[in-house]
């Protein structure tokens, strides 16, 4: 046999095993699928929403730029804002919406059993999640992929120079997996250290229990940010899979997630438009084009058709702002730059279907 070369050779003998695991098994099922949930809950979610008042937002525990409470105990991110937007849709009110932050692990059981209406929270979008899993999910608002991050001081450079490597990853998700696949493609071996809760996973990083942190390069850029020195720790150029962030939904309400997904489209349109939370009073009083004079309602029934005020979305961009304005506000503080979350109009994937 070849002796294993590269840097994290000693820990590579153990790690030989889990290459052995997972060139010969296939890998496994990501969540085991739980029956979807009774139809009864979710046919009723967008009149419940109304009656209550308040809308149940399921967000992370704490994750920098996407939803973490401040100083002042408020909640601030990416994904808050999302969850504002809801409620000033719904309610003309941004402040009408409860967090609830929810683990990698337990987010899908609070989406099913109802404690939350929609999860508004880095989860990617997958086929099994979609369906047997019992979810719509109602648009990707955040192209995402899966990479690493290392302390500076190893010199690690790319991730193939990772064979034979530690690596820290969260039960639950969508990275556990790809972690398995990436190396059975690639013929890494790598020893997996899995704990569930994310301060733990980021506490064993810093502390070397693990040479490597994989996650979401979201992920990775907001732990990045929290840290003392960020300029400590390096995420790798590689990127070894997609994932498409998406809020989502119990299925089985159309009308609910109609809400949730035009929310996110009023946000890029507005983009695409130049309607923003300074200029929305004057646009809506001034602007002549048609399709902008139909987002903010004041020609049209579009948010008749949704079961909403037509005022709604110049109730959400006077609230958060347009989607650049979330984004800038949120996410370029952690160092994340636009690139695939551009607007079409910009090279990139970010497109919104026409408000008619
Ligand atoms: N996008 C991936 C990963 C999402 C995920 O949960 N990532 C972790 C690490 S950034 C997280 O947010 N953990 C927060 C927690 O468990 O409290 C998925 O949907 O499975």
């Amino acid at each position: 046999m070849m002796m294993p070369s590269g840097r994290f050779l000693t820990r590579a003998m153990a790690g030989a095993a889990i290459l052995a695991t997972a060139l010969a098994a296939p890998a496994p099922a990501q969540q085991a699928p739980q029956p979807a949930p009774a139809a009864a809950a979710a046919s009723n979610t967008f009149d419940a929403v109304r009656a209550r008042g308040t809308l149940i937002c399921g967000v992370n525990t704490g994750l920098a730029g996407f939803a973490q409470p401040d100083s002042q105990g408020v909640w601030r991110g990416f994904d808050v804002d999302y969850c504002r937007a809801y409620a000033a849709a719904i309610f003309g009110d941004p402040t009408k919406v409860r967090f609830v932050p929810t683990t990698a692990q337990n987010r899908f059981t609070a989406l099913q059993s109802g404690e939350v209406d929609v999860l508004s929270r880095n989860t990617t979008w997958t086929l099994s999640r979609d369906t047997s899993l019992g979810f719509d999910f109602t648009g990707t608002n955040f192209f995402d992929g899966q990479g690493f991050m290392v302390k500076a001081s190893t010199g690690v450079k790319t991730a193939k120079e990772l064979d034979g490597a530690t690596i820290c990853v969260q039960p639950g998700t969508t990275t556990e997996q790809n972690l398995t696949d990436w190396a059975r493609a690639t013929r890494i071996r790598f020893t997996p250290v899995v704990i569930e809760r994310l301060e733990e996973v980021v506490q064993a990083y810093l502390a070397g229990r693990c040479d490597a942190y994989t996650t979401d390069v979201s992920g990775l850029a907001a732990t990045r940010s929290a840290q003392q020195r960020p300029a400590d720790h390096v995420i790798l150029p590689d990127v070894i899979s997609k994932e498409p962030l998406s809020p989502l939904v119990r299925q089985g309400d159309p009308r609910f997630a109609d809400v949730i997904k035009w929310v996110h489209y009023m946000l890029l349109s507005a983009e695409e438009f130049g309607i923003t939370q300074a200029n929305v009073q004057q646009m809506l009083q001034n602007d002549a084009r048609p399709e902008v004079q139909r987002m903010l309602g004041r020609g049209g029934d579009l948010g008749r058709m949704l079961g909403l005020d037509n005022a709604w979305g110049a109730n959400v961009i006077r609230a958060i702002g347009n989607y650049a304005e979330i984004f800038e506000r949120n996410l370029k503080p952690i160092g994340l730059q636009r690139g695939p979350n551009a607007l079409w109009t910009a090279g990139g994937l970010q497109y919104s279907p026409p408000f008619r």
